[in-house]
């Protein structure tokens, strides 16, 4: 009896941890402004753009993206080599707790390589980001016309 209590109180304190689980499940990310450019044709690359606002109180780290648009997608920034911006591609992006990370032209961003179709202006491509805490976040992605900024 002594025992079945003890196993009482552990399986109580499971209970109230997994529903304060539940209450923290509330989205904490946010995806806001996602958008890619047009591509020419023929282009086998494009990128994608958008503002990742972390709304919880741990930071998160975006771990990696996937889409049907293209063969492969991975995580790039910009780096300044003599002179000269390259892409360079990155493990994560961390989403500090209250904070935001944004991914633009010249800075960080999401790579599609290997396009099964140029990006169309006015089209919407679905984008999944793969985060260590929040899990697969999927967000519209609106592709803007070339010279968009
Ligand atoms: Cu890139």
């Amino acid at each position: 009896m002594k025992a079945l209590g003890r196993n009482g109180l552990i399986f109580g304190g499971l209970l109230a941890f997994c529903l304060i689980g539940t209450a923290a499940a509330e989205p904490s990310i946010a995806i806001a402004n996602a958008w890619s450019r047009a591509t020419p044709g023929g282009a086998g690359t494009g990128a994608a753009f958008f503002v990742i606002e972390n709304r919880g109180a741990n930071d998160d780290t975006l771990l990696g993206a996937d889409a049907e648009v293209a063969d492969s997608v991975e995580l790039h920034t910009h780096i300044h080599d003599s002179g000269v911006m390259r892409m360079r591609a990155i493990e994560r992006i961390l989403v500090p707790a209250g904070g935001q990370a944004t991914l633009r032209p010249g800075g960080d961003h999401v790579m599609l390589i290997g396009l099964r179709a140029p990006l169309v202006e006015g089209q919407t491509y679905t984008l999944g980001l793969t985060f260590a805490l929040a899990g697969h976040v999927v967000v519209p992605v609106t592709v803007k016309g070339i010279g968009a900024r």
